[in-house]
């Protein structure tokens, strides 16, 4: 079908829509169709077009005061367009090299939102003690670092803000003067004294509203005080108060980051000539029906949260603002980066990270907003989910298909119809009589059951969650302010919790009690292993503008929901995480999936990409997607398996399975309307490749685990794109359809098109790579190389990267709980100097007595005993006692014991099979040191340390008799 569509405004273009699936993008503003953003960019264009062009703001130095500890200023700010408004300007260096940037209107008419920071952050961040700060007659300026490499120059006439690395400038604020913070006014105030606004014509009135500063702020007053669209009136009661500012990276070529959008990882221009992205990338959290594979579009989450990179440098910004953005990239030359932010409101509340290296940003990050949750061990399992499994036979019946077909899984979804009439936490008892007993079944194996709670409440007088809300006052208001808002969502009639209101919250942790609560109403029908589902938290209202909340509904504090838009949708897993966390002592680990999210978001649990298409286009999507999120800290992330709309072919459902077990996040899931899809449903050969994409992702669950343990010491991601891992290779800096786990050396590229055979993948470096399976060394290049790699429909392109060592656990069993007691296999990979490392991270998976030290955490290490020597010695040491700055999930491990509890409860655990790669020659002797002779098969083939490529030589010991918590050293003697 061809169909005409319109994007930006002016543009006609046409575009191909398959007739089964289509965007309704006229149900969603384009930049155009936002008065603020429409202004943003129409300054952006008068900049652009004058040469003369300056920005109106500029620093007060008289005012300028340096706080007695150095680490920051403060100063008035004025605009020489409005000079009886004033501002406050507020930097401040924190003990990392972050630069945190404010600006605020001063005594204004109203107070401007600037509470998005205080839900991001963790704690209020160390200022820095190492500061001095020279004041100038043009500027001031702080130089710092271990090598007093850094500086911030602050330049008062314009104001400007840049960040310097060794005297080279890499994040400039206000470069180009496109600040601007629309102050608060009046109607009347707004036009010059002495304008008659009644009894004039049109054209008379235009002329009017011309007022003496035009030159900046553009010729009308462009949707200041009201505006429509689809039907809805926003009564834009404050009027206009958004806010501009231009960021330049001067030597950053790429920009990532700033999810949720359907974009490339390495996002492309906005300013150019391509239609699809023609918009800027929009924030603003939104349930986008249908949403296409490439598009600037806003999807349910927003992270503002970018990183620019180049090979010698890499540098981030966090952008705490809560109100709708849109952000314009453009690359003015190759090497360059300029970017505008226009949002509605809310202060100026910049956090610059000045890197230097993403691992560096990551680190500076997280300090600030926490690192991602360590998950619990089940939920990096593989979850079977549908809309809707109808009843609870159904669900027994689904479990036992998994059995008798020895598929792995670990959690069971239901979708909003397992609830009465869609009232959350209430059980359809026709379909679903017995819920506590499925749970039990269910438990039964070791699985989890995960039910989906929605935040909108049925208005109506027998739902005991709706009653009590309304009447501890904490729904969120409609415009007036006085009375509950009511819009329409599945549940009909519903009104929404105001997770801003503290009120709530204790209120909202009760509900999820197992246990009686007096006369107090709680989920009894559950137990400590149901675990949540977040969805629609955008939030979705089917009858509201662009299907979400009204801008001036008014939240807690009197905040328009204009302000608080994009934060209110993390609020809802944050408060049910800590619910899940409260309901049982000892404590599990919560997990909570959330579709909508903010930055800090990840302290709370995992988030999927939302309703995407059974589409080819769509499964690629969603591994850029998921990186995206991942670099903005949402790491614990994925995409329905299968494509939420459609019937997926075979070929394509083989395909998504093994894009979702190389996902953090491993769901598969489906809409109402499609045909049953589970795994064992399809027919052979592609059953037992499914079962087999399964059972490999539960072989690598100790991978994940690892991965996610760094990831929550770290907050570097668990899916990590080439820019990360090799900062300086310019080939990598726009791949994002491969991609690395962890640290522990797997490479993975999944194929998304349809009749593959074979694929390249891309080696950044001069170093061996073995195919996983098949142990084929290829060798890479120190320019860069691809490689062929086989990429049959049973066959997924993973690659071990030379020099890791790979923990695997390969006994099928039914659920991950069952594997506590597993034995381990290893992946001994040599580098081509026949040196390899790797990590393995376990604990009990559940409960936070990791946070005492109960953990095991191994490191493995094989090499020769000197360069040219024949003795080659892998061993397992203790990486605790090793490290004295050893953490876990973001809590230094100060009470740690190698014989702390949980390592004695794995004990008699054996690694079983080691599975050396890449050896010269045959062995002459394979033994434990100060023990006996191992028995070990050999297959001669490719050495690492050679140039060769084919398939590796593997030496396998079995059952070397050493134990997984235990020091241990294999001699092998070539
Ligand atoms: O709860 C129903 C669905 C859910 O299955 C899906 O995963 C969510 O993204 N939900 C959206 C509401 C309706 C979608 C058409």
């Amino acid at each position: 079908m061809v169909r005409a569509v319109t994007l930006s405004g002016a543009l006609l273009l046409l575009l191909y829509v398959p007739s089964t699936f289509a965007v309704k993008t006229q149900d969603f503003k384009t930049c155009a169709q936002a008065g603020f953003c429409r202004r943003g960019r129409a300054l952006a264009s008068r900049a652009q077009e004058t040469a003369s062009w300056k920005s109106p703001y500029s620093v007060d130095s008289s005012s300028l005061a340096v706080a007695s500890d150095q680490a920051s200023f403060t100063a008035g700010v004025k605009s020489s367009l409005y000079p009886d408004i004033k501002f406050s300007l507020d930097v401040r260096i924190h003990d990392d090299g972050v630069v945190r940037v404010r600006m605020d209107e001063v005594d204004g008419l109203r107070k401007r939102y600037d509470e998005a920071a205080s839900w991001a952050l963790i704690a209020e961040p160390k200022l820095s003690r190492d500061i001095s700060w020279t004041v100038g007659k043009k500027d001031v300026r702080a130089l710092y670092g271990a090598k007093k490499e850094s500086e911030v120059v602050v330049n008062f006439e314009p104001l400007r803000v840049a960040l310097l690395r060794n005297g080279k400038e890499q994040v400039v604020l206000n470069g180009r003067g496109l600040l601007h913070m629309e102050h608060f006014r009046t109607k009347e105030s707004s036009r010059p004294e002495g304008t008659p606004e009644e009894g004039l014509d049109e054209e008379a009135q235009a002329v009017m509203k011309v007022r003496p500063m035009a030159w900046f702020e553009g010729e009308t007053e462009d949707g200041y005080w009201e505006e429509s669209f689809g039907g809805n009136t926003d009564s834009k009661p404050k009027g206009p108060e958004s806010l501009s500012i231009d960021i330049e990276f001067p030597n950053h070529g790429h920009v990532y980051g700033i999810p949720q959008h359907a974009t490339r990882l390495d996002l492309p221009t906005t300013t150019g000539e391509n239609p699809t992205y023609s918009d800027p990338y929009r924030l603003w959290n939104s349930d986008v029906f249908e949403y296409m594979a490439s598009s600037t579009m806003s999807l349910y989450g927003s992270i503002p949260v970018m990183h620019a990179h180049a090979a010698d440098s890499t540098v981030a910004i966090f952008n705490a603002v809560a109100s709708e953005t849109w952000i314009d990239v453009d690359h003015p030359t190759p090497k360059s980066t300029n970017t505008h932010w226009i949002s509605e409101s809310g202060i100026l509340d910049v956090f610059i990270m000045p890197g230097p290296t993403p691992d560096d940003i990551f680190g500076q990050y997280a300090r600030l907003t926490g690192t991602p949750a360590l998950p619990a061990q089940w939920s990096l399992g593989y979850h079977q989910c549908r809309w809707n499994y109808i009843s609870s036979d159904d669900v027994r019946s689904v479990q036992k298909r998994f059995d008798e077909h020895d598929m792995p899984v670990d959690v069971f979804w239901l979708d909003i119809e397992y609830a009465e009439e869609h009232k959350y936490f209430i059980w359809d008892k026709k379909n679903f009589p017995d819920p506590v007993d499925m749970m039990h079944d269910v438990e039964a194996l070791g699985r989890k059951m995960v039910v989906i709670i929605d935040p909108h409440l049925k208005r109506t007088s027998n739902y005991p969650v709706y009653q009590e809300a309304s009447e501890l006052g904490v729904l969120v208001k409609g415009k007036s302010g006085d009375s509950e808002y009511e819009g329409w969502c599945w549940s009909g009639s519903s009104s929404w919790i105001d997770f801003f209101n503290p009120n709530s919250w204790e209120w909202w942790k009760r509900l999820f009690k197992t246990t009686s609560q007096g006369n107090k109403w709680s989920w009894t029908e559950s137990t400590d292993n149901t675990y949540i589902w977040n969805d629609m938290n955008e939030p979705s209202v089917f009858n509201g503008p662009e299907i979400s909340m009204p801008r001036d509904n008014i939240h807690y504090g009197g905040w328009e929901h204009r302000d608080v838009h994009n934060i209110n949708g993390m609020l809802l897993p944050n408060i049910t995480s800590q619910a899940l966390i409260a309901r049982s002592d000892p404590p599990k680990r919560p997990f909570v999936l959330t579709r909508s999210f903010y930055a800090g978001s990840q302290r709370f649990g995992a988030m999927w990409t939302g309703d995407n298409l059974g589409t080819w286009d769509h499964m690629a999507a969603g591994i850029y997607m998921v990186l995206a999120n991942g670099i903005a800290g949402m790491t614990f992330a994925g995409s329905d398996v299968g494509g939420f709309f459609g019937n997926p072919e075979p070929e394509m459902l083989v395909r998504w399975y093994q894009v979702g077990a190389f996902n953090p996040f491993f769901r598969a899931h489906a809409h109402l309307d499609t045909k049953r899809r589970e795994p064992y449903l399809i027919d052979e050969p592609y059953r037992g490749m499914l079962r087999d994409i399964l059972r490999l992702r539960y072989t690598m669950l100790p991978v994940w685990y690892t991965a996610f343990h760094e990831a929550s010491v770290t907050g570097i991601p668990v899916l990590r794109p080439h820019y990360v891992v090799f900062p300086r290779d310019e080939a990598g800096f726009t791949l994002d359809d491969q991609y690395f786990i962890g640290g522990s050396g797997l490479l993975v590229k999944p194929v998304v098109h349809k009749d593959v055979t074979e694929i390249e993948v891309y080696l950044p470096e001069d170093q061996v790579y073995y195919n996983y399976f098949s142990h084929h060394a290829y060798r890479g290049s120190a320019k860069g190389k691809q490689v062929i790699v086989p990429a049959a429909i049973h066959e997924i392109p993973l690659l071990i990267r030379g020099g890791s060592i790979i923990p695997t656990r390969e006994r099928p069993r039914r659920s991950s709980p069952l594997m506590k007691r597993d034995p381990f296999t290893l992946r001994v990979a040599l580098d081509k100097t026949g040196y390899a490392r790797g990590e393995l991270y376990l604990d009990d998976g559940e409960t936070f007595s990791h946070l005492e030290g109960n953990i095991v955490w191994r490191e493995f290490v094989a090499e020769k005993t000197a360069k040219k020597s024949k003795t080659i010695k892998i061993s397992s040491s203790d990486l605790v006692s090793k490290n004295p700055d050893a953490a876990v999930d973001g809590v230094s491990l100060t009470k740690y014991d190698p014989l702390n509890a949980f390592a004695k409860s794995v004990e008699g655990v054996r690694v079983e099979k080691i599975v050396l790669l890449g050896l010269t020659s045959k062995p002459v002797g394979v033994k434990v040191e100060g023990g006996d002779d191992l028995v070990s098969e050999f297959v001669s083939g490719v050495a690492a340390e050679g140039k060769k490529e084919g398939e590796a030589s593997v030496l396998i010991i079995k059952d070397p008799g050493v134990f997984v918590t235990k020091d241990w050293t294999i001699v092998i003697q070539l």
